[in-house]
């Protein structure tokens, strides 16, 4: 064997390995969502339909997709209270709470406003809010 045909033998193990380890998650092995008491990993497709009675649920995406995360009494500071960086993702919203939600764009309730009546479900945020919520609680 040359050296050239034992570094392209090895190479090739090299690239089966990455396509081996590289696969796509099943969904049997999407993880639990991050929420305020029980932090978790949070990869992988949600959907509307994972958002707990009783919580306020945000989501990385419009329409209800990407990471996933959710409250029953609310976050300081949405970089950690979760197990993933929640900072500025927010794009929809959906309050399973019987109580009005204020998200802010500030950590600890500070700056802008935005306020979620119960039961609304918000499928965009809009240009105005989208990315922006650094906490949120019951008003
Ligand atoms: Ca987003």
């Amino acid at each position: 064997m040359t050296l050239r045909s034992r570094f392209a033998a090895l190479t090739g193990l090299v690239a089966a390995a990455l396509i081996f380890t590289a696969g796509p998650a099943s969904a049997a092995e999407r993880p639990a969502p991050a929420t305020a008491v029980t932090p978790a990993g949070a990869a992988g497709t949600w959907a509307d339909t994972d958002c707990p009675d009783n919580n306020m649920c945000a989501w990385e995406h419009a329409h209800y997709g990407g990471r996933f995360i959710y409250m029953g009494t609310g976050c300081s500071n949405f970089t950690k209270c979760f197990a993933t960086n929640f900072g500025d993702v927010a794009s929809s919203l959906w309050n399973r709470t019987s109580y009005t939600w204020c998200f802010y764009t500030g950590t600890y309730y500070t700056w802008r406003e935005y306020r979620v009546p119960r039961d609304a479900k918000i499928s965009f945020l809009g240009e105005s809010w989208n990315d922006a919520f650094l906490s949120a609680k019951k008003c």
